[in-house]
């Protein structure tokens, strides 16, 4: 079979805004691509996917008093890192794999990480480095010289602002959004907290988002907006870490305000959704959002992060990993070292695809768009099969048989998320078994089978809101069962 390689430049920027193919890309196999299927993820929506893995770091005055939720009156000179080292951070993280980081610009206390004009609950008045720190700088920069990508938290609860509960404290609000959007560079998610309880003058606010996003929007045009309902992307619904196995990046926006009662639908989403919103994953190594050292104990060790990667990522979401600094200011060795070592274990079973070099052969192809794309690692190439087909099957034939306990399949989601039901068999001496079936795949979907040994595996789509198409098959082997 003659491999043809499409790229989704070619395939979705024709389809999706409906420009003349020729104007961008002049190549025949374009003429031919398969049309997007509605709703598709922006070019921000697709970047952040692909990110999969993020450090999330929790950092403030709780560092200090050891609690989840300050109560917005406690002494900003309790912060007062003693060997703050933002690039420490940054070491760990990458080594774990990780491709960006987001940082509790202010938790529910309201103390700002940087020196907000907007409060007198900031690091300016703490006595660490004189009052001169800012930690959005020192970890913006330090994100920016390794190549990680910078986000932050801010808790539109305040428990400090003595404006919070009047319209005045959606122009702080915005105005703050301003100083932390406007003064760091590059900002790829913004993450807006559900949490709202009360201010400190006993008052509970009306929350004016329509202009939160907005500011957003002006600023960081191409910033993901993280709420319980998106708009760019959402929460899963548990801080377990824990994807649905059924995980469609689709919702109906409206029906989920932050703070939503419906969080309980968040993990598999819709597949009858009329907007992208992709579930995101934010779960802690350790038992709590900030570090106490009485829990050094309880990181979770390698072979638990390595479990959760597969049932965030392999479930179309992004894992988004706390990984608290301690009151140093520095990641505590147990925590380094179970992030070196959760890369380690996802390197030893990803890094090699065993099914490379196999044949591929699809019972019926996209002219254009054939199986052998499938097993090239090029994310962007992909297999479609015929126009109005919802059912399809692909057949791996390997040179010499492989032992495999995972199946990891990706659709190409730039031109929509499509399989709602799959099928994995395997050639064992009685014949054609199957292994495993699962619903959705998305971006990502890592299918835990049982240790098979066979040289001729075989995929089956049983449903698709489309004409199917899959970006990459991989078989590989965990030592995990
Ligand atoms: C929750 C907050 O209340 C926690 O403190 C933490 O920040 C977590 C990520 O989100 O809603």
């Amino acid at each position: 079979m003659r491999k043809r390689r499409s790229t989704l430049a070619h395939a979705s920027f024709a389809a999706v805004l409906g420009i003349g193919i020729g104007l961008l890309a002049p190549s025949p196999r374009a003429a031919n691509a398969p049309a997007a299927l509605l709703p598709t993820p922006s070019p921000a929506q697709v970047a952040w996917q692909r990110m999969e893995t993020n450090a999330f770091v929790h950092f403030g005055p709780n560092t200090f008093t050891s609690v989840e939720w300050g109560s917005g009156r406690e002494d900003p000179a309790v912060f007062n890192p003693t060997m703050f080292d933002a690039h420490q951070w940054v070491r760990a993280f990458k080594a774990a794999g990780m491709k960006g980081v987001i940082l509790t610009a202010k938790h529910h206390d309201g103390f700002c990480l940087w020196p907000s004009a907007l409060s007198t609950h900031t690091v300016a008045r703490s006595p660490w480095q004189g009052g001169r720190g800012d930690v959005l700088r020192e970890l913006s920069t330090a994100c920016r010289e390794a190549g990680l990508k910078f986000g932050v938290y801010l808790s539109p609860w305040d428990r400090n602002h003595p404006a919070y509960g009047t319209p005045e404290y959606n122009r702080v609000f915005v105005g703050m959004l301003e100083e932390v959007l406007g003064g760091y560079g590059p900002i790829f998610e913004v993450w807006f907290d559900g949490a709202n309880g009360e201010g400190p003058n006993g008052r509970r606010q009306v929350y004016d988002w329509p202009a939160f996003h907005a500011t957003v929007t002006r600023l960081q045009p191409d910033a993901v907006i993280f709420s319980d309902g998106g708009p760019g992307v959402r929460w899963v619904g548990n801080e377990r870490g824990l994807g649905s196995l059924t995980s469609w990046a689709l919702i109906d926006r409206e029906r989920y305000a932050p703070g939503t009662p419906f969080s309980d639908d968040l993990g598999e989403g819709s597949r009858l959704g009329r907007d992208w919103v992709p579930p995101e994953c934010d779960v802690s190594i350790r038992p709590g959002w900030f570090y106490r050292a009485s829990e050094d104990a309880r990181v979770k060790p390698a072979a638990t992060l390595f479990r959760l990667y597969e049932q965030s990522v392999g479930r179309n979401c992004l894992l988004l990993l706390n990984v608290p600094p301690d009151p140093r200011g520095r990641i505590a060795n147990p925590d380094v070292a179970a992030l070196a070592g959760m890369r380690r274990e996802v390197d030893q079973v990803y890094a090699e695809n065993l099914a490379t070099g196999a044949r591929v052969l699809a019972d019926a192809s996209r002219d254009g768009f054939e199986a052998p794309g499938t097993l090239d690692r090029d994310a962007d190439s992909f297999w479609a099969a015929p126009e109005g087909a919802t059912h399809a099957r692909l057949t791996l034939a390997l040179s010499a048989p492989v032992t495999f306990n995972r199946v990891v399949l990706q659709e190409p989601i730039a031109l929509g998320q499509r399989v709602g039901a799959f099928e994995v068999e395997a050639m064992i001496a009685e014949g054609w078994t199957r292994i495993g079936t699962g619903s959705t795949i998305g971006h990502k979907r890592i299918l835990v089978v049982p240790d098979t040994k066979t040289d001729r595996v075989r995929i089956t789509i049983h449903e698709s809101r489309a004409a199917p198409l899959l970006a990459e098959i991989g078989l590989h082997r965990a030592p995990i069962p």
